[in-house]
C-alpha cells in the first residue's frame, strides 16, 4: 500500500534496480546450485545439422554451426535447409536422460545460433522452427518440460551476432554488399528483434541460465552489454548469465577483463581449462570431437578417460565442466557422444560426492597426477590414473585415527603420515587388478584431514 501511495503522491515508481552492483551474498546465494552442480551438457543444434559439414556435395572445413559463414552460402539458399529440418527421432525424455545419466545437472541448449535460426516459436520471427520446418513442435518446451521431470536446470544459448536478420547482417557476409565496417541497423535490430526474443525466452520457458556469444562483432557495445544484463535481470532477478553478454571476454581464454566493471555471472573459457584456479566463477565449454554442430564428417572423439580427468582437473580448479553434444537432423545424439556420456556417468555414481558442491581447496593439484577437491569436511585425492601399490600426498595431512577410503571400495585404507614422507596411503593386492577396481581412468580417496603448510602448491 506504502507504494501505490508513493506512486499517487509522486507519481513516480522505485528506479529500476541496477542488478550490476548485487551484493556478494546475494550474487553467492544465486550461483550456488550452479557452483554445487559443476557439470553440465551443452547442446548445439539446428539447421546447420542438415548440411551436417557438406555443401554442394563438397566437405566444409571448421566448425559445422559456421557452415553458412565457413562455405559462403546466401541467406536464401540457407533458408532452404528449414523446409528440409524435421527431426522426428527427437526425444526431448531421451536427450535429458543421457544427460542425466551422465552425471549433468543442467543443460544450455541453443535457442538461436549466429544463423539466425530459432527454436521455438518465436513472436517476432517466421524464421523458427514452428513456422519454417515441416517439424511444427516446440523444440524448448518440450526440453523444458523433459528437463523440470527430472530436476535439471535447462539454459539458452543465444547469439547476439545474427547473419539472416537484414539490419544484423555483419557486413563481411557475402549477400550484404557494403563497404561499412559495422550495419548502421544493429540498434534496430536490438531494439524490435533481439530484446523481444530474449523477453520471449525468459518469459515463456524461465530458463536457469542465459549463455550469450556472439558479443565480439563491433556493432555490439560494452553499453548494450550492460543493458542487457540489467534487462534480462529485471524479467528474471535469479537467473545467470555468462560474461559473453558484455564486451569484456579476453577471447578463448574466456575469463572476464578487470579494466573496468563489465557484466556477467561467470567466465567462459573456450576448449580449454585455466592454467590454474580464479577467484571468480567459470565454466570451461568443450567439445568432445572438434565441432559443435554435427559434421557427418568429424570423427575424431576424444576418449571417455579424458572427458574425465577434464571433469576432475576443472572442478579441482573450481569451475564447472559443460560439455557439448551435436544431435543430426534426426534429432538423435550421436552415439560416440551416447558412449562417452555413459562411461561418464559410472565414474559419476562412485565418484560424484567429490565432483558435487566441491569448492576450491588450499591445493588443486599434487604432481601431474593428483587433483584435490574439497567437499564440506572431506578432501579428496583423485589420482588420475591408478597409483599402484602406494599413493604418496605430499599436500594434505589426515585427522589421527581418521579413515582414508577410496571411493566405491568397501575397506578402510591402510596409510601412515610423516613430516619427511607425507601420506602414503597402500592400496590392497586385490585392487592391482584393474577388473575389480570401482572406477576407471581416475580414483578418488576421501581424506579427512587438513593442508601441509608451507609448501605452496596453488
Ligand atoms: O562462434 C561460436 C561457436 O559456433 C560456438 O557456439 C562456440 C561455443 O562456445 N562459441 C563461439 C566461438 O567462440
Amino acid at each position: 500500500m506504502l507504494l501505490v501511495a508513493s506512486v499517487l503522491v509522486t507519481g513516480c515508481t522505485a528506479p529500476p534496480r541496477d542488478y550490476l552492483n548485487e551484493p556478494q551474498d546475494e550474487f553467492d546465494a544465486r550461483m550456488e546450485w550452479w557452483r554445487d552442480a559443476r557439470f553440465g551438457m551443452f547442446i548445439h543444434w539446428g539447421l546447420y545439422a542438415v548440411p551436417a559439414g557438406v555443401y554442394q556435395n563438397e566437405p566444409v572445413g571448421g566448425i559445422g554451426e559456421w557452415i553458412m559463414n565457413s562455405a559462403q552460402i546466401p541467406v536464401s539458399d540457407y533458408e532452404s535447409f528449414a523446409a528440409q529440418f524435421n527431426p522426428v527421432r527427437f526425444d526431448a525424455a531421451e536427450w535429458v536422460r543421457i544427460a542425466k545419466d551422465a552425471g549433468m545437472k543442467y543443460i544450455i541448449i541453443t535457442s538461436k545460433h549466429h544463423d539466425g535460426f530459432s527454436l521455438w516459436d518465436s513472436d517476432v520471427s517466421q524464421y523458427d522452427i514452428i513456422d519454417a520446418t515441416p517439424f511444427g513442435r516446440d523444440i524448448l518446451r518440450e526440453l523444458a518440460d523433459a528437463a523440470a521431470q527430472e530436476d535439471v536446470r535447462l539454459g539458452f544459448y543465444h547469439s547476439i551476432m545474427d547473419w539472416h536478420h537484414p539490419d544484423a547482417q555483419a557486413p563481411h557476409f557475402p549477400t550484404y554488399n557494403t563497404s561499412e565496417k559495422s550495419n548502421p541497423n544493429f540498434p534496430r535490430y536490438v531494439e524490435n528483434y533481439l530484446r523481444p526474443q530474449v523477453r520471449e525466452l525468459v518469459d515463456g520457458y524461465d530458463p536457469a541460465v542465459l549463455w550469450f556469444d556472439g558479443e565480439w562483432i563491433p556493432e555490439w557495445t560494452h553499453e548494450m552489454g550492460l543493458e542487457m544484463y540489467n534487462f534480462v535481470r529485471s524479467l528474471s532477478p535469479n537467473i545467470l548469465i555468462n560474461n559473453r553478454v558484455d564486451k569484456g571476454r579476453r577471447g578463448m581464454q574466456g575469463m572476464t577483463r578487470t579494466d573496468q566493471q563489465y557484466a556477467g555471472d561467470f567466465g567462459t573459457p573456450e576448449q580449454e581449462i585455466l592454467e590454474g584456479t580464479s577467484t571468480l566463477d567459470w565454466e570451461s565449454c568443450m567439445t568432445m570431437n572438434d565441432t559443435w554442430g554435427f559434421k557427418s564428417t568429424d570423427d575424431n572423439w576424444k576418449s571417455a578417460e579424458t572427458l574425465i580427468h577434464n571433469l576432475v582437473d576443472i572442478a579441482a580448479k573450481g569451475g564447472n565442466y559443460l560439455l557439448n553434444v551435436g544431435p543430426t537432423a534426426e534429432g538423435l545424439i550421436p552415439q560416440a557422444s551416447v558412449e562417452r556420456l555413459a562411461e561418464m556417468g559410472d565414474w559419476m555414481e562412485v565418484n560424484g560426492e567429490a565432483i558435487y558442491g566441491s569448492r576450491l581447496w588450499t591445493y588443486y593439484e599434487d604432481g601431474e597426477a593428483v587433483r584435490y577437491t574439497n567437499v564440506g569436511d572431506n578432501i579428496y585425492g583423485i589420482s588420475l590414473g591408478w597409483p599402484g601399490r602406494q599413493l604418496a600426498l605430499r599436500h594434505v595431512q589426515p585427522d589421527d585415527g581418521s579413515e582414508i577410503r577410496l571411493l566405491g571400495y568397501d575397506q578402510p585404507l591402510t596409510w601412515s603420515y610423516d613430516a619427511t614422507d607425507g601420506l602414503i596411503i597402500t592400496l590392497p593386492e586385490t585392487l592391482q587388478d584393474e577388473a575389480a577396481r570401482p572406477s576407471k581412468y581416475a580414483h578418488a580417496f576421501r581424506i579427512s584431514g587438513g593442508p601441509v603448510e608451507g609448501d605452496g602448491g596453488l
